[in-house]
């Protein structure tokens, strides 16, 4: 075999087989197999020793040549194989649009906090304001500005954590109303919702806690009646209980109104007829409410033969377990993650 036909024979051996190949693996041997040091070419080295010297420099082109050939089949098939990984990836990683998405494991505020917010957008609607205060009060603020002196006999129901003499955890959020009051200089109308964390000191059992949560109600204005009181209370009847609702008042007893009222609405659940919950009565009490008491007025700088008010005062834990029909109240405090979640919204 001569040069010329040595070089022909390797090319187009080199084609048949580089167009074959799939991997870059086996195009690495290829490439030594027919350009590499030890290679084919080698051949037709020892072949070219043969050749007159005036031919030597022909056969180094066309051997020049032949090699470029070779190249571009490898070049070529390289592209191929890598076009190819491409093309499969793309395949394999195609997105099924029509697939499920991941869950996503959304939270949800306590459910003390749905109630009360509830509430409070039923008072934002009718023109209220929501005010905050301090859990940490003075003794004037919670009990000496509300008709509570040293010795009154309700400050026992009302015993508290005491920080100093006179300072202590709030009992209920009233105080907040009075600093309100005295924030006004007893000069303007006020129509204000306090919710807030209250203190109590008591023995913990399935419906007492020495923490709960409390929404309040204060108007004061120049032309406030018992009929307004029974409007709002008629409002909130509804609002937590469902549309239908009646309301019953029966007196009380509060040092910080007069006169004072217990409220009963007309039970959600047996629609007044008498069941295990209002306890065959049809009533169940909710609230309690009443026109501020003179002194509380006159303590806080409003003139009380110019102004009237009315408040009122509701325990956020007694209505959510009405309503969702919880028995224990510690559950809304111990944080199992089983209660928490059966109020997503
Ligand atoms: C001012 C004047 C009057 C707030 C009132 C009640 C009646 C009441 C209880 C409901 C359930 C407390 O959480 S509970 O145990 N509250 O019955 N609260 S009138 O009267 C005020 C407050 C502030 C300046």
């Amino acid at each position: 075999m001569n040069v010329n036909e040595r070089l022909e024979a390797i090319k187009n051996e080199a084609q048949e087989q580089i167009t074959l190949i799939k991997s870059m693996h086996e195009l690495n041997d290829a490439k030594a197999k027919f350009l590499g040091k030890k290679g084919l070419f080698q051949d037709v080295m020892k072949l070219m020793k043969d050749l007159p010297n005036e031919e030597r420099p022909k056969f180094g082109k066309l051997t020049n040549e032949a090699k470029q050939v070779i190249q571009s089949y490898l070049d070529e098939q390289r592209k191929a194989i890598e076009d190819a990984v491409i093309k499969e990836q793309l395949e394999k990683e195609t997105i099924d649009v029509t697939l499920p998405g991941k869950a996503f494991n959304m939270g949800q505020t306590h459910i003390l906090t749905q109630v009360t917010e509830e509430i409070e957008d039923l008072f934002i609607g009718m023109g209220y304001e929501i005010m905050e205060g301090p859990e940490v009060e003075i003794d004037e603020y919670n009990f000496e500005k509300l008709n509570l002196p040293k010795d009154h006999p309700a400050r026992d129901m009302q015993d508290t954590f005491y920080i100093t003499e006179d300072t202590l955890l709030r009992t209920h959020t009233s105080p907040v109303q009075v600093r309100t009051m005295l924030d006004k200089g007893g000069k303007e109308p006020i129509k204000i919702l306090c919710p807030g964390k209250v203190y109590r000191r008591d023995d913990d059992d399935a419906t007492h806690s020495h923490q709960f949560m409390q929404i309040e109600g204060l108007v004061v204005d120049e032309q406030v009646s018992m009929a307004d009181l029974k409007g709002t209370l008629l409002a909130i009847a509804n609002k937590m209980f469902g549309e239908g609702r009646n309301i019953r008042l029966r007196p009380s007893y509060f040092p910080f109104t007069e006169p004072s009222v217990e409220v009963d609405i007309s039970c959600h659940n047996c629609n007044g007829k008498g069941c295990n919950i209002c306890k065959g009565t049809g009533w169940i009490e909710v609230l309690g409410a009443g026109l501020v008491n003179n002194n509380v007025l006159e303590a806080s700088g409003y003139d009380s033969t110019k102004y009237q008010g009315f408040a009122f005062g509701i325990g956020v834990e007694r209505i959510a377990m009405l309503k969702y029909g919880i028995n224990d109240i510690r559950q809304f405090y111990t944080n199992d993650i089983r209660f928490i979640d059966q109020f997503k919204k």
